[in-house]
């Protein structure tokens, strides 16, 4: 792919996609691919690559372990990071920031910590059975765990709309007085559809806690989990130009008190007390073992990265990119769009466009584009097994991505796809 010719990339909601391009090393070393694949991870700005050497390069230390400068410089960079994130994500308070190692692992603790300990005989989760695997098998998992012990918790499935978001109606149908949590996916994974559940707003019991994963929606759009109202939310650096093994877990402070400790060790504040474990202190008490600073340092500098470019004009660029892609893939033959943008009534579009291509399994259209540098994802996406939607092309674009990239695409697929019967 490399000595293609490059072409001015052309510019969407004022965002200039090559001047941003320019700051991605990999994108700058192979001018002739066109990475479509910024929901599965986001290629990584210079001075995130910067932040993480930095960090390795200089006075390593362990934060919080020790009283000498490289160690308490490093705790430093921890707390600034974690104030930051807050900050980012419209929290009340660094101490509702925990440092995880990703979306995945983030939603794991709301059900080993938050779950375990506050779930009773008969008490109901409402989830979509339709949502990333990270925000469908924690539950079941829990509700397997549980049940060892005797308590049988129910997991009620909601509808997603055509559109891919979370239908409220059958929520609120749903609801009832066993229900304790209602979990959704900020953005989707796959249909690129956005779930807010403002519609329930005064329409529930102010004791069901929301949990969102906002794996895709971070670093794409605005994201403020105070207006949200959420209790839990989780999200991982490397989808939002981060490195992996990173990621955030918010949790609203009216739920610390009934948290227990998820991985307890050392730097948790927690004390053993004539046998037993006592204390959560917030939120060093959920981030047991020696913390990835260098993973975290390079967290802050994608923040940093993010609003230099400013959030509003990439969710601006994005959508414009979005709808571009839809109304460009109707003329391709034999394509059938997944829920989302194309289903849309509205001028939603966040980044993600799913679809079929009848007649042709989608590794083999995801081969044929990858021969012409087009980079996309194929197959299932993390879906639960059984979910129906198990063999999709995903389109996915960020900041580096322009409707010219975009536009040479849907011609070249349209080349594969004509002679398709
Ligand atoms: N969760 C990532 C995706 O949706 C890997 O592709």
């Amino acid at each position: 792919m490399t000595g293609r010719r490059q072409v001015p990339l052309a510019t969407a909601a004022g965002m200039t996609a090559a001047l941003v391009r320019e700051q991605f090393p990999a994108l700058m070393a192979d001018p002739g691919i066109v990475y479509l694949d910024s929901a599965a991870t986001s290629q990584k700005p210079q001075r995130v690559i910067d932040a993480v050497t930095a960090e390795l390069a200089a006075s390593t230390a362990n934060p919080g372990r020790g009283a000498y400068p490289w160690s308490t410089r490093a705790a430093r960079r921890l707390a600034e990071v974690r104030a930051r994130a807050a900050r980012f994500i419209g929290a009340d308070s660094p101490d509702e920031i925990v440092f995880v190692s990703g979306s995945t692992a983030g939603l794991n603790a709301v059900a080993m910590s938050w779950g375990l300990a506050n779930l009773a005989d008969g008490d109901e989760i409402l989830f979509s059975p339709l949502d990333h695997s990270s925000n469908v098998y924690p539950w079941v998992n829990l509700r397997q765990v549980l049940a060892r012990f005797g308590r049988r918790i129910t997991l009620v499935p909601y509808r997603l709309t055509a559109a891919g978001e979370a239908d409220t109606s059958d929520i609120l149908a749903k609801v009832s007085p066993r229900t304790r949590l209602i979990t959704a996916a900020h953005v989707h994974n796959v249909f690129g559809s956005m779930t807010t559940l403002e519609e329930l707003n005064g329409k529930i019991d102010s004791s069901i806690r929301l949990c969102f994963d906002c794996s895709q929606s971070v670093g794409h759009v605005p994201v403020d989990v105070t207006k949200l109202q959420s209790d839990f939310a989780a999200f991982s650096g490397h989808k939002m130009f981060g490195v992996p093994g990173t990621g955030v877990l918010y949790l609203r402070r009216r739920v610390h008190s009934e948290l227990v400790p998820f991985l307890p060790g050392g730097g948790t504040g927690i004390r053993l007390l004539d046998g037993a474990l006592r204390g959560l202190s917030m939120p060093e008490g959920m981030e047991g073992g020696t913390p990835n600073l260098a993973g975290i340092s390079a967290l802050g500098a994608a923040m940093d990265f993010i609003d230099d470019l400013g959030i509003e004009r990439i969710a601006a660029h994005g959508q414009a990119l979005t709808r571009f892609l839809v109304e460009r893939l109707r003329g391709v033959p034999h394509l059938r769009p997944l829920p989302g943008a194309a289903w849309a009534d509205c001028q939603a579009g966040y980044g993600i466009v799913s679809f079929r291509i009848d007649g042709i399994r989608s590794g083999d259209v995801g081969f044929a584009l990858s021969s012409e540098g087009f980079y996309v994802r194929t197959g299932s996406h993390c879906l639960p097994s059984g979910s129906g939607y198990d063999d999709s092309v995903r389109v996915s674009v960020h900041v580096y991505n322009s409707v010219q990239e975009l536009d040479r695409f849907a011609g070249f697929l349209s080349l594969v796809t004509e002679g398709t019967r």
